[in-house]
């Protein structure tokens, strides 16, 4: 190999390397205290497992580029409505080597979940979990992933029918959203996006399961545009205080009754006829 090849070829690895670093994916999930890895209940990845989705119209805006389909992944074990969970992110397969997301893709942070049944299609997502800019800390929530070794924990809806869910995990980063992908192919908002699949119980909750109704939904895609304010910024020229994080409102009624504690009161079992 001539000398220049040589060159030629350990910068186009080293750039390769770089790519790889900054970028992102789930590496692992915990609920109830218990950790799963890939091929347990999150969703399949495919060759692209740490890349970023960049057609804001592409089936990929589900569950990434190979999430589509359960494949071999299975559901997790059964865990309480309104337990906490654990989405972690990490750039590289081996989780030994710590790399959580590349320091410049500031952006938010958003989960979302949908009935299992409906394999994500539809009308059918609702989100449960967002954070972009906090002003207290100063910083864009995947600065608090890197601090957090790649932790992103939340509250799971207490209020919702229990069954089989997907939880779809989602990072939105900004470092080259001042142009949309689909006018310059460089550039474009780079979105994250894994799923996993849970089962949630209702045992001892002492709620009626009947009169719980699944909040209305949003399709992917379909939810965002790449017009939206929360995707095309430009960072330079904007405040953080004034992000607007993409997608519908949380509707909070699925953390509890308005008013109430969520549940939780002890009721008696239904009798058997
Ligand atoms: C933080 O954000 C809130 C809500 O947008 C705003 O009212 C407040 O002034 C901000 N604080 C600082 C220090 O910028
Ligand atoms: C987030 O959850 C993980 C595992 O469930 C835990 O180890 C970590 O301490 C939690 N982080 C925070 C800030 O609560
Ligand atoms: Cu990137």
């Amino acid at each position: 190999m001539k000398l220049q090849t040589q060159i030629f070829c350990i910068v186009l690895l080293a750039a390769l390397a770089t790519l790889t670093a900054a970028h992102t994916h789930i590496r692992q999930v915990v609920l109830n205290g218990k950790q799963y890895e890939p091929a347990q209940c999150i969703r399949p990845y495919g060759k692209r497992y740490s890349y970023p989705v960049l057609n804001i119209d592409g089936p990929e805006m589900k569950c990434g580029y190979a999430g589509g389909e359960p494949g071999t992944t299975m559901t997790c074990p059964a865990t309480a409505l309104g337990s906490q969970m654990s989405l972690r992110w990490n750039s590289e397969l081996d989780i030994k080597n710590q790399n959580v997301i590349a320091e410049n893709h500031l952006g938010s942070c958003l989960v979302y979940m949908a009935p299992l049944a409906s394999n994500g299609l539809g009308d059918v997502w609702f989100k449960i979990f967002e954070e972009g800019y906090n002003n207290k800390t100063k910083e864009w929530c995947n600065q608090k992933l890197r601090r957090e070794r790649g932790y992103l924990n939340f509250t799971l809806p207490s209020n919702i029918p229990p069954g089989d869910y997907l939880v779809r995990g989602e990072i939105i980063t900004l470092q080259s959203a001042r142009e949309r992908h689909s006018v310059n192919p460089k550039l474009g908002v780079q979105l994250y996006i894994n799923c996993a699949q849970i089962r949630l119980s209702g045992e001892g909750r002492g709620e009626s399961d009947a009169k719980k109704l699944l909040p209305p939904g949003v399709a992917f895609p379909g939810a965002y545009k790449d017009t939206d304010p929360g995707m095309l910024i430009d960072l330079k020229k904007s405040n953080p205080d004034d992000y607007q994080i993409p997608g519908p409102k949380i509707d909070t009624t699925i953390f509890g009754r308005p008013g109430g504690e969520g549940g939780g009161e002890k009721c008696p079992k239904k009798k058997r006829s």
